[in-house]
């Protein structure tokens, strides 16, 4: 069994989505579970006011981190009970006092509480993400974490879920930790010889370990770059293209594959002109289908378009699916590799590729789906997923492996020694946020969910 389930489209998010930097004396509050009405929802609270707010809400003298039954009051009016958790700072996810109200699922309570709670003085509705931006302000994670935290949130896969736990715990933050323990104690033996080159107990030539050290971290960053694209197509789903000429199949071959009628099929020649993606776990892997326009010249405009995005798809595919039909006049395929030919429509004759498949019988759909989920395991890779994945990730890396380099061509003047490895300690540095943050903040923190 190849355990494929179609999943659900993944949340649409604004994409001008801004996170607005305020004073950090403010409490914000927030729904931080989903969408209502459920059976429980959860009211988030973080900020010097929490307590404050606990005791307009009739609750008091509650035991840190224990769940206390209690009777909610706003203004003397019973809003509901619910289960109220109170973590005083500096232990909590925050590092700031916090709390949470797990009251009824019901829009009306949690409309009332959330209502009542922002009106009071020094509190405010949360921004997206704003949570964890405490967190990670007050030193409680750092950016690979909360990266880590995003991927777990979004993560729709088993393998999704094995790589973003171990980021989140803290995986790729040990790993850089051990590498800029390495290149301190590489540039404190350089640098012992810079403040101390006059004196005869600093010996002329570097020892050997630090030169063996700065090698084996220089293997371990190519390592760790080239495990980049695998943690990728685990994180983003590896992108198989269905593409051809128009009426070859590929609407009809995306439905069969996803068993779901979600793409229009005609006979018309040109009915697929946006580009469709479609989400199947294969074996714990994410896998993206992207239909698309069939590739013609034509007069129309729209459809015109259809076929630019398609080549941008097919381009940007880590695998394409090249679809030829008995019916449909064969046109030149793509150079693009890797590439599989897949021959559609088998019960109307014999047809041609290392794939023969007909939608209609559903002839071959299940050998495609094998081939797929081998695939799909050989380029995610059937270990401990990679704890990189981002482009952010690779810039990173790259970056400090280019200062080892440069380390390696100048490491006879030891100035310059020391400052390609200090160039390589920032750029790791970078990566877990303690500098340069800036610019990635904002984006980072606006992709999180509001009470996230
Ligand atoms: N007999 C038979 N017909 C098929 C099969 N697959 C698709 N067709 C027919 O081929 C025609 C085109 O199918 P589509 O799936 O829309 O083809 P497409 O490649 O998506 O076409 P465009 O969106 O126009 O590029 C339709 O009439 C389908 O019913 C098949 O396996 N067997
Ligand atoms: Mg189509």
């Amino acid at each position: 069994m190849l355990g494929m389930v179609p999943l659900p489209r993944k949340r649409e998010r604004a994409p001008d989505c801004h996170f607005i930097m305020t004073p950090d004396t403010d409490t914000i509050v927030a729904l931080s579970s989903g969408a209502l009405p459920s059976g429980v929802a959860v009211i988030r609270l973080s900020g010097p006011q929490t307590n404050t707010v606990l005791e307009r809400l009739s609750i008091r003298a509650l035991e840190p981190r224990r769940l206390t039954l209690c009777v909610l009051r706003l203004d003397g009016r019973v809003i509901d009970t619910g289960l109220i958790a109170w973590m005083p700072a500096p232990n909590s996810f925050t590092g700031e006092d916090c709390a949470e109200l797990q009251v009824h699922g019901s829009p009306a309570v949690v409309r009332a509480l959330l209502r009542g709670i922002a009106a009071m003085p020094g509190l405010r509705l949360a921004e997206a993400g704003e949570f964890t931006r405490r967190a990670f302000l007050n030193g409680k994670l750092d950016l690979t974490e909360v990266e880590g935290l995003g991927d777990l949130i979004d993560a729709e896969t088993e393998t999704q879920r094995q790589q973003a736990v171990a980021r989140l715990a803290g995986g790729l933050s040990q790993q850089i930790a051990g590498w800029r323990e390495t290149l301190l104690d590489a540039r404190a033996e350089i640098e012992a010889r810079l403040d101390f080159s006059d004196e005869s107990d600093v010996s002329a030539e570097l020892p050997a370990a630090v030169s063996m050290a700065v090698e084996q971290l220089s293997s371990e960053l190519a390592r760790a770059i080239e495990s980049v694209g695998r943690g990728r197509i685990v994180r983003e789903g590896l992108r198989v293209a269905l593409a051809g000429p128009p009426n070859a199949g590929k609407s009809s071959l995306l439905n069969a594959l996803a068993k779901s009628d979600l793409a229009i099929v005609t006979d018309e020649p040109g009915t697929t002109r946006d580009v469709r993606e479609v989400a199947l776990d294969l074996g714990g892997r994410l896998v993206i289908l992207v239909d698309m326009a069939g590739l013609r010249e034509t007069e129309s405009r729209a459809e015109a378009e259809g076929v630019r995005r398609a080549e941008a798809e097919i381009a940007r595919a880590d695998l394409v699916l090249w679809l030829v039909a008995p019916d449909v006049a064969p046109i030149e395929r793509p150079l693009q590799l890797p590439l599989w030919t897949v021959g559609t429509k088998s019960d109307l004759g014999p047809v041609a590729g290392e794939y023969a498949i007909s939608a209609k019988t559903g002839a071959g759909i299940g050998d495609l789906l094998g081939a797929l989920t081998a695939f799909a395991e050989l380029a995610a890779g059937s270990g401990t997923p990679p704890l990189v994945s981002r482009e952010r990730d690779l810039a990173a890396l790259q970056s400090a492996q280019s200062a080892l380099d440069r380390y390696v061509s100048d490491a006879a003047t030891d100035e310059l020694a020391a400052e390609h490895l200090r160039q390589a300690s920032l750029a790791l540095e970078r990566l877990l946020g303690r500098i340069d943050t800036e610019q990635v903040l904002d984006r980072l923190f606006a992709s999180l969910c509001i009470g996230k």
